[in-house]
């Protein structure tokens, strides 16, 4: 019997109850997650940039996918989604037990153009060497600019598998497609199996993909060159906590023995900014920690199953 999609929610859903969902299945899915005005505008900041990106020109990448990122020096819209209340009370119920502070850890369009086939199934948390099952190390949202369809390349995740062994390789039948129409977004811990599929439509498949990670990983793009200091600097506090401009944990990420967010700002003072500020160092000490120990070599990180 082959998966389906549920954990499907209303806009208006108790953001516990997504929350929930996201811990014990790995994902869900929130329908009118964006109003019109908020769709237009975020169409309208990207389109520009559609236009003229690139496709891809590897497997993984795709051929026919269009993929640019940067997005927060691109966008206000994007900058007003990555602090969407309901994402991160997700985010602080998946990602607040293992760090004390989690930040933004990617942020890119991908625009699959019709033709385009299926992307190889991964966890997008393979790019650290921690062997599933881990705590989640990241956590991703799928902003649908489009309808996303299993014709259109909808992403295919494997619900249940953040808690799966590394060494389980997912059958078709523990894969769905993501089918969701324009406005909705999918939320899925970056340790599920997942992929995008082949978009056999007519037209193109198109989402803003918003990533964030543990505090103490190093951010899959590197927010602090993708946005200049100029920029950053006349940001909102909770946007420039959220790209790193923040304490990680009691010292980690200063500049000069500097607090970050004090050094955007001009203090070059050691002695006029807190390293280990109360809060940081309470929240820090009250995290469980994790035990880590060495793994058999050349686990599989790619999945080569077709899911159509
Ligand atoms: O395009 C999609 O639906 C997913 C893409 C993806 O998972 C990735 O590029 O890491
Ligand atoms: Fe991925």
């Amino acid at each position: 019997m082959s998966v389906t999609l549920t954990n499907i929610f209303d806009a208006d859903a108790d953001t516990a109850d997504v929350a929930e969902a996201v811990s014990d299945d790995g994902y869900a899915v929130i329908h009118g997650a964006l109003d019109g005005d908020a769709l237009g505008a975020l169409k309208s900041d990207l389109q520009p940039y559609l236009d003229v990106a690139h496709l891809g020109h590897d497997p993984f990448m795709g051929s026919l996918t269009k993929r640019f990122g940067a997005l927060i020096s691109k966008s206000t819209a994007v900058q007003q989604l990555i602090m969407d209340p309901t994402v991160l009370a997700v985010a602080n119920h998946t990602l607040l037990p293992s760090c004390a502070r989690y930040h933004v850890h990617y942020t890119g369009v991908m625009h699959l153009e019709p033709g385009e086939t299926q992307q190889i199934l991964h966890r997008d948390t393979s790019i650290y060497p921690i062997a599933n099952p881990c705590p989640p190390l990241t956590l991703a949202t799928m902003w649908a600019l489009s309808d996303f369809t299993r014709e259109n390349g909808g992403t295919r995740i494997a619900p249940g598998s953040h808690r799966w062994d590394n060494d389980r390789v997912p059958t078709r039948d523990d894969i769905v497609a993501t089918e969701m129409p324009a406005g909705s977004v999918l939320i899925y811990i970056g340790n599920v199996v997942h992929g995008g599929g082949s978009n056999r439509s007519r037209q193109p498949r198109t989402g803003v993909a918003l990533h964030y990670s543990l505090g103490w990983l190093r951010q899959e793009e590197n927010q602090y060159l993708a946005v200049s200091h100029e920029q950053a600097q006349s940001l909102p506090d909770e946007l420039q906590e959220l790209m790193g401009y923040a304490l990680g944990s009691s010292n980690l990420g200063f500049v000069d023995h500097v607090a970050p967010k004090d050094y955007l700002h001009g203090v070059r003072d050691p002695a006029e900014s807190d390293l280990s500020p109360d809060g940081l160092s309470d929240r820090v000490n009250a995290l469980e920690r994790f035990h880590v120990s060495h793994t058999a070599r050349g686990r599989p990180r790619h999945y080569d199953v077709a899911t159509d």
